[in-house]
């Protein structure tokens, strides 16, 4: 499990002070900046984990910790499985999925055909 930390500023017009609030968000893999241009595949970073291991009946929930748009779509790049698609995930959007039945599933994003993971239901 991993924690994503967000941080909200808020601006009051009148004093013109800020306020930071950290949210923390629920996640089980991370999308990581910079992901957007490649590199990230050499080491298997694009989506981090890379591969996950889960009980059936279980979700896992993803997010986009860059500030670019990805998905999570189900396949490979070009073969989408249409299991699942999260469509564009803005900066800091989760997106989840429940794995009901055992399997090995791939998915990819289909704005940059570098980024790869994998989600092993048990
Ligand atoms: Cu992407």
């Amino acid at each position: 499990m991993i924690l994503g930390i967000i941080t909200m500023s808020t601006f009051n017009n009148s004093t013109e002070t800020s306020n930071d609030t950290d949210l923390i968000i629920e996640s089980d893999v991370i999308m990581p900046s910079k992901v957007s241009r490649p590199g990230c595949e050499e080491d298997d970073r694009c989506y981090i984990p890379s591969q996950i291991v889960i009980e059936h009946g279980k979700q896992v929930i993803w997010i986009n910790e860059d500030s670019a748009f990805h998905s999570v779509t189900s396949g490979f790049y070009g073969e989408p499985t249409e299991l699942f698609d999260s469509g564009h995930l803005n900066p800091y959007q989760s997106f989840s999925f429940t794995f009901d039945e055992i399997g090995i599933y791939d998915y990819y994003c289909t704005l940059h055909p570098w980024m790869d993971g994998q989600v092993i239901v048990e």
